[in-house]
């Protein structure tokens, strides 16, 4: 059994019943509305109107669409975003290249519409839908975030998303679900990257259950108030930014609901050397470098690195009692 979400109306989230949906046809023709969602989503609406637009930065566009009606977050960090350039420029997105300089140009073509998520798994409201009724629902934040990769590099990046929390509260996992995967999208024609033996693909990344559910976890969609280029993840991708870079999964096409759990790609690449937690600590080196310090993409005298990122005040509780150099 599919489900798909249509077109979303501000306020309003409409749900069709779609047996037997393909992945060409995910709009639907007929919708029909849940009271629930509904009040839920005009709440939300009226949030965002309530909200200031974001004042348009003179700095660094790409020329992509903006979007429109991004409201500031109280989670954005006061520290200045690294430019668009460099934000773009310098990637991390194996299936588009393995080095940084890379994913802007292999990732030139690459087709972000039309786009689906298939969500399955421990979950009511599985199925497929299309990525722009996905978004619709969501009031935009603009989420200035430090992001820290695991090979020593940070830079500030001023994200365009919704929390997860919140698409996760609308698809109502089971109370069996403790886990949440991701996976990115697989098509060798479009991702040369996929036919080097480098990692296994698709990508997998995954979170536990809380971890999803933190305020400071968002899904993206865009980057500098446009929606986000192709080499960042386009058109969607999850940032968790007291976490490597790594965990950060981009071009999301599958999200599962699960009670184990998941084999995530770096692990199962290098298990001694990237666990599935990924917590930024100084404390725990890679094995084959330390975490101390890092550098900001833009300077060159290195920082010291902060546990969970800077982020502690937030997300430490998460792993009070946790041995965190067993569970790195
Ligand atoms: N699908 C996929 N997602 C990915 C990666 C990747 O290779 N493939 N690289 C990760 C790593 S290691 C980092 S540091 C961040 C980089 O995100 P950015 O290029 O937007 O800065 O993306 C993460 N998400
Ligand atoms: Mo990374």
């Amino acid at each position: 059994m599919a489900w798909s979400l249509g077109p979303i109306y501000n306020a309003a989230m409409l749900i069709r019943k779609a047996p037997d949906i393909r992945y060409s046809e995910v709009t639907p023709k007929s919708l029909y509305l849940r009271r629930r969602e509904f009040i839920q989503g005009a709440t939300g609406a009226a949030a965002a109107a309530a909200a200031a637009l974001l004042p348009s930065r003179a700095s660094g566009q790409g020329g992509l669409p903006k979007l429109p009606n991004v409201r500031k977050s109280a989670y954005s960090t006061t520290e200045t975003p690294n430019d668009y350039d460099d934000i773009t420029s310098y990637n991390n997105f194996y299936e588009f290249g393995s080095e940084k300089d890379e994913p802007q140009f292999f990732a030139r073509r690459f087709v972000t519409r039309p786009w689906t998520v298939r969500v399955e798994g421990l979950v009511t409201w599985q199925g497929m839908y299309d990525i722009d009724s996905f978004i619709k629902p969501h009031a935009l934040e603009e989420r200035i975030y430090r992001l820290r990769c695991v090979e020593g590099w940070s830079m500030v990046v001023p994200w365009v998303g919704f929390p997860l929390a919140n698409l996760i509260k609308r698809l109502e996992p089971l109370p069996s679900a403790r886990f949440v995967e991701f996976v990115t999208l697989y098509d060798p024609s479009q991702m040369p990257g996929q036919k080097v033996p480098i990692l296994q693909y698709p990508y997998v990344e995954g979170l536990r259950m809380d971890e999803a559910m933190n305020p400071l976890t968002i899904l993206a969609v865009g980057l500098y108030g446009e929606v986000l280029p192709n080499q960042n993840g386009a058109p969607i991708r999850l940032v968790v930014p007291w976490k490597y870079g790594f965990k950060s999964i981009k071009s999301i096409v599958r999200i599962r609901f699960r009670d184990t759990q998941p084999r995530t790609t770096w692990a199962i690449d290098a298990p001694n050397e990237y666990g599935f937690y990924a917590n930024v600590n100084p404390n725990v080196d890679h094995p084959r470098w330390s975490q101390a310090t890092e550098r900001r993409l833009g300077e060159f005298r290195r920082r010291r690195t902060e546990m969970y990122n800077g982020y502690g005040e937030h997300v430490a509780h998460l792993y009070t009692g946790m041995d965190l150099r067993k569970n790195f």
